[in-house]
């Protein structure tokens, strides 16, 4: 892997429409995210945070999507934060912050690996387009924008017409889609492991079959990790817990398949929620999960 990783904080809270996760980049970073990296022998350096203003009016004309243009903004100069990062040879690691930031940290990506392949490990689908958003709450549409589907001004972000291939598309851990959600991810083909597959093949059997989706015909890999695809007993500290999630276990061995398999280009964190943890938790959860997906060995 790579040894060179760029943090790159984005203290979003408008994509969930729910202060507090704004507090996410810090609280991976008192979790201590810098000093576990450099443990592992990598050389980190930390960007710092890409500046969210917050609009007096939540509302852009002709849209029912909440925050529309200070989302876009961000998502904009993350891309090319991002993409700055690997065309310097670096990793980039984006902490969150809403998971609306993955628009702007895919798209970068996408400059890139325009090949990429994506696990998206969420309890949700996060593929509602405005049509089908019953929240109008960015978060809920990142993976859509990013396969081409939503408002033009989040999917004109990054290089025009590269896109991510819906069938090169994980979804690890999703237990709470919405009716819209569900005819898009059988429409456009993404490969969905729900609870439901968890259970019964057991993750390693998960992540292996995921991994031969993401890796076949790919230029690399991307993680977009919402705390959330968790249990919420294992990391309460999020805006939109779901009961029935992946254990912290199943999580750790996920990682470690994924570090194994050493492809990874790139990789977010989101949706921390210091205000809703229980003594920053969730927050070291997402660091210790960092450990595992870089490759830390016990002995
Ligand atoms: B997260 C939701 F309706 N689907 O669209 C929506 F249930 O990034 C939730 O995965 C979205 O945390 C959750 O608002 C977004 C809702
Ligand atoms: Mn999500
Ligand atoms: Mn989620
Ligand atoms: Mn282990």
């Amino acid at each position: 892997m790579n040894r060179n990783i760029s943090v790159v904080g984005v203290p979003m809270d408008l994509g969930a429409d729910r202060r507090g996760v704004d507090m996410g980049p810090s609280a991976i970073r008192y979790a201590g995210i810098v000093e576990r990296l450099e443990k592992i022998g990598y050389k980190v350096q930390d960007k710092g945070d890409i500046i969210v203003r917050r609009p007096k009016e939540n509302t852009t004309a002709g849209t029912n999507l909440k925050y529309l243009d200070e989302i876009a903004r961000v998502n904009l100069e993350l891309c090319e934060t991002v993409a700055g990062e690997m065309a310097k040879g670096n990793f980039p690691l984006v902490i969150g912050g809403d998971h609306s930031i993955a628009i702007g940290t895919i798209a970068g990506v996408l400059t890139h690996r325009p090949k990429s392949g994506v696990i998206w490990y969420d309890a949700h689908g996060d593929m509602n387009t405005a049509e089908t958003s019953p929240s109008g709450n960015i978060h809920g549409m990142s993976l859509a924008v990013s396969l081409g589907y939503g408002h033009e001004s989040l999917t004109s972000i990054g290089s025009s017409n590269v896109r991510l291939n819906p069938e090169k598309t994980v979804l690890i851990g999703a237990r709470a889609l919405d009716p819209g959600e569900k005819e898009f991810i059988k429409k456009l083909g993404v490969k969905v492991f729900t609870m439901h597959e968890i259970d019964r093949l057991g993750m390693a059997r998960v992540m292996e079959e995921a991994m031969k989706i993401v890796t076949d015909g790919t230029d690399g890999v991307h993680l977009s990790l919402d705390l959330d695809g968790l249990d919420p007993h294992d990391c309460p500290g999020v805006g939109t817990p779901v009961i029935g999630g992946i254990s912290y276990r199943e999580s750790h061995l996920a990682m470690e398949i994924l570090a194994e398999a050493n492809v990874l280009t790139s990789a977010e964190f989101v949706e921390v929620n210091p205000i809703l943890d229980q003594m920053n938790q969730t927050a070291r959860v997402a660091v210790a999960l960092m450990g595992s997906v870089f490759g830390e060995k016990l002995i």
